[in-house]
């Protein structure tokens, strides 16, 4: 515990004035919660004038949300706080020295997912300019999810190094992870638990003071700067590890002629006192911003800040890392079900023409971060087919045209291929879609069970499902 920088923090008094770095759906939900807070004055947006993003200053100081999508209670929120004067967005970073906090909720994605290095250039950027203008007594957080080891490195090595201050001594950091989700940014910062993690006990107590006030249902749970960066890319691995436990099971469920869902609601019934099974969904692959880069992080953090060698038995690889293969093969294992529905009617991709239902990579949302059904659309193209992309919810994506005409996408198609569970795809009519075919026998490839198989293999139709081990042989009718 250092006595200076708890000393200097009791003379700088209570956190007024905060200011936040990266105006996205991090930074912006995160703004306007504490500039509604009345334990602090007031709250400054910094946002840097790049080409993609610089419009949103004067967007924001007019009480305008530049984020898409409905998010519940923002815009009047911002509204009611610019119009109060308790929130300003500004692209001068200067002004950081009147504040008493700043957090960084900056991206941090992959620079491409082969090579799994974090691109933190953004980050880095963001850090520098805090340095420069960082006065003795503040705090810093960092909200954006890092690799474990980066508060306590890497951005300590650049605000010490940008102000010539010392962090633990003449300032406070912290790192406090985001756990918003697109549509409830407010509700998840009010309500969900807030991990807090300092490089040290003053830092964790400041960043204690920062966010406590956001909190409605929320509590915060203390810890250390790592163990908060563990913490947030950990409980992602998990859940891509759940996930990707449901889908090997799929997998063994197809090749011993079992009917997964069966399977999974008989381990679902085994219920009791501090019995947890938890059992996910399998599915036609694990997209978004979160789960498939997440897992990458905590294994490059074991790496870089295991001091000795990491132990697997008998030289296993992470189970994280195998989880992450098994979710990437999905896409792979959809195609496979497709060539071999085909197969069943004399024909290869090669000239094949396969509609392809849902790009976005979760249901009934537009966004299409690391979907899926991208490598799929990219597979079966390289196999000579024509693959047509409907999907309801999503405008446009680079490089593929997606249609909302349904009927005009399903016409003359051999194989129709479910890849997001949207709604509009719960109740698909097997005789219509097989006159919309003009088919005989076409292909169904289920990716997300959305479909009765019985009803389609009724119909004609060749079935195949994510698995289906009961089904994916039937006889065609
Ligand atoms: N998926 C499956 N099977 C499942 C659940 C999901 O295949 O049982 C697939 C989805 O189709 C999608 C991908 O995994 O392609 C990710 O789905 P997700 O429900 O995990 O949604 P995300 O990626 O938006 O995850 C976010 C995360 N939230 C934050 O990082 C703050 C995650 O920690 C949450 O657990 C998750 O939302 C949630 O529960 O909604």
């Amino acid at each position: 515990m250092s006595d200076r920088l708890q000393s200097i923090i009791r003379a700088k008094g209570p956190i007024k004035k905060i200011g936040v770095v990266g105006m996205g759906y991090v930074g912006i939900p995160a703004a306007v919660l504490f500039a509604d807070a009345p334990e602090f004055e007031s709250v400054l947006g910094f946002q840097r004038v790049s080409a993609s993003s610089g419009y949103k200053v004067d967007m924001l100081n007019r009480g305008e949300s530049p984020l898409k999508g409905e998010e519940p209670g923002l815009e009047e929120l911002l509204g009611k706080v610019v119009a109060a004067g308790r929130f300003r967005c500004t692209s001068d970073f200067s002004e950081v020295t009147a504040c008493d906090a700043v957090t960084l909720a900056i991206q941090t994605p992959f620079k491409n997912p082969k090579d799994l290095i974090p691109n933190f250039s953004a980050l880095t950027e963001g850090l520098r300019q805090v340095g420069r203008h960082l006065a003795e007594g503040t705090l810093v957080v960092l909200e954006s999810t890092v690799t474990p080891g980066t508060t306590a490195g890497m951005a300590r090595e650049i605000l010490e190094e940008e102000s010539g201050l010392v962090a633990g001594e003449e300032f406070c950091l912290a790192h406090a992870p985001e756990r918003v989700m697109v549509g409830r940014l407010l509700r998840n910062i009010r309500e969900h638990d807030r991990i807090v993690g300092g490089i040290d006990e003053v830092s964790t107590a400041r960043a204690v003071e920062l966010y406590q006030p956001v909190l409605t249902t929320g509590k915060i749970v203390p810890m250390t700067a790592t163990a908060a960066e563990v913490t947030k890319t950990a409980e992602n691995a998990f859940r891509d590890l759940q996930i990707a436990a449901a889908n090997q099971l799929a997998l063994h469920c197809e090749a011993m002629g079992v009917n997964v869902y069966d399977v999974r609601a008989g381990i679902d019934s085994l219920k009791g006192e501090g019995i947890t099974r938890a059992i996910l969904w399998p599915g036609a692959g694990v997209g978004g911003h979160c789960l498939t880069k997440d897992s990458w992080h905590l294994e490059r953090g074991a790496q870089v800040l295991g001091r000795a060698s990491l132990w697997y038995p008998h030289g296993a690889e992470s189970i994280f890392g195998v989880a992450r293969k098994i979710n990437e093969f999905m896409p792979e294992h959809m195609v496979h079900l497709t060539v071999e529905g085909l197969k069943r009617v004399g024909k290869s991709p090669k000239g094949a023409k396969i509609a392809l239902l849902g790009w976005a990579f979760i249901q009934n949302s537009d966004d299409t971060r690391n979907t899926p059904a991208e490598p799929y659309f990219a597979a079966l193209r390289e196999a000579g087919a024509e693959v047509r992309v409907h999907d309801p919810f999503v405008g446009k994506y680079p490089g593929i045209v997606v249609s909302h005409d349904f009927e005009g996408t399903l016409a003359g198609a051999d194989a129709i291929v479910v890849f997001t569970g949207h709604h509009h795809y719960a109740s698909l009519d097997p005789a219509r879609m097989k006159e919309l075919s003009g088919r005989e026998h076409p292909v169904i490839v289920d990716g997300r069970n959305v479909v009765d198989p019985d009803a389609f293999i009724r119909a004609g139709f060749v079935y195949k499902g994510i698995g289906r081990g009961d089904k994916n042989n039937h006889p065609i009718r």
